[in-house]
């Protein structure tokens, strides 16, 4: 059976959005409207595995809403929504919940990151977490989902699901999705340690550029980003074993559009002294349009609040008739 190409990618509204969900996935999402059908989803009930204030939820949805439509998300082109408004997310979930396996769970390396040691006290929605992503993104028979590589496993596990429900009822009915994880970007790491990736829950601000940060914040973040007292190389070889130096280099080859060797050869022999100021400088020039066009939406919430009610509408006419034929396969009596 062959699928319509379909793009389904999301992001949680849990905290501050960063140059990572910036370079790894939001920025990516835009092209991708010239050739595919693109839905792109606010997982406000993914940030609600951990407590989130409902102040603070309801501000940073319209945030992350702000920031696909700053970046050049056409919301009558794409659908843009957030995933509470379609209840058949959750429905389709707990179908999942009885496909996926415990083990195949159980080895998901994000909930071990993220229970940490304290996996008891975790709630069950974060152990159920990529069930729920596997609903996101087959309740629209998305084909591709772009996303950063830290999402590897969870896409994996995607695959599993969706394969062994087509095996357990002997149909077609759900596509092996392929990720797009590509580039420079797949992994921003942590300013203050490139072995940690770039996250809005470390609890260091220098450990990341957040979109709403000033030309300020991004000059002095980028100051203080940790580096090492060696000139950059002339060739990638010369960046291995130099975690940040590597960092630094790729986010500024994803800003920039230009391959890391490509930047190696502008700046090899030039220490940092000298880099940084030319990779603030561009962050600068780069996220101070976005940041502008973001605020700019959010003194409108209304109007995000409407794109994000449009969204939803259209988005549950494709996850009502999925589900619909999910629960003939199911055997469930209508
Ligand atoms: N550091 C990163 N580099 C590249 N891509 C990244 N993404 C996140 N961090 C990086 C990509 O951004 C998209 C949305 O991610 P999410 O909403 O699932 O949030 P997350 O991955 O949980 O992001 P955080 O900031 O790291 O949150 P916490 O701290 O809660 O874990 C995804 O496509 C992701 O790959």
């Amino acid at each position: 059976m062959t699928f319509k190409d379909r793009v389904f990618s999301g992001i949680q509204p849990s905290g501050d959005l960063h140059l990572g969900n910036y370079l790894g996935a939001i920025k990516r999402f835009v092209p991708l409207q010239e050739s595919h059908d693109c839905i792109y989803c606010v997982v406000d009930m993914h940030a609600i595995t951990v407590f989130q204030d409902p102040k603070k939820l309801h501000k940073s949805t319209l945030e992350v809403a702000a920031a696909y439509l700053a970046a050049g998300i056409d919301p009558k082109k794409s659908i843009i929504f957030n995933q509470s408004q379609v209840a058949e997310h959750a429905e389709l979930a707990w179908v999942f919940n009885c496909v996926a396996r415990m083990g195949w769970m159980s080895r998901m390396t994000q909930f071990k990151d993220k229970a940490g040691k304290n996996a008891e006290k975790a709630s069950l929605g974060l152990f159920a977490y990529p069930a729920l992503m596997a609903a996101d993104i087959l309740l629209y028979k998305a084909t591709h989902v772009p996303v950063g590589d830290d999402q590897k496993q969870h896409l994996e596990l995607t695959r599993d699901i969706a394969a062994k429900f087509n095996n357990d009822f002997g149909v077609e009915f759900f596509p092996i999705t392929e990720p797009l994880i590509a580039g420079e970007a797949a992994r921003i790491m942590s300013l203050r340690d490139g072995g940690k990736k770039m996250s809005s829950s470390d609890p260091s601000e220098l450990s990341r550029i957040s979109l709403t940060d000033d030309a300020d914040k991004i000059a002095k973040k980028i100051k203080k980003a940790k580096s090492d007292p060696e000139p950059l190389p002339s060739e990638i070889a010369g960046l291995e074993g130099r975690a940040e130096a590597k960092n630094l280099v790729g986010i500024f080859a994803a800003l920039s559009g230009r391959s890391k060797s490509d930047i190696l050869s502008e700046f090899g022999g030039q220490g940092f002294g000298v880099f940084k100021p030319a990779l603030a400088e561009l962050a600068v020039a780069k996220l101070a349009p976005m940041n502008k066009e973001m605020a700019r939406y959010l003194d409108d919430p209304k109007q995000i609040e409407d794109i994000l009610r449009d969204g939803a509408e259209r988005a549950s006419v494709i996850a009502k008739e999925t589900m619909k034929e999910v629960r003939d396969i199911i055997g469930f009596v209508k």
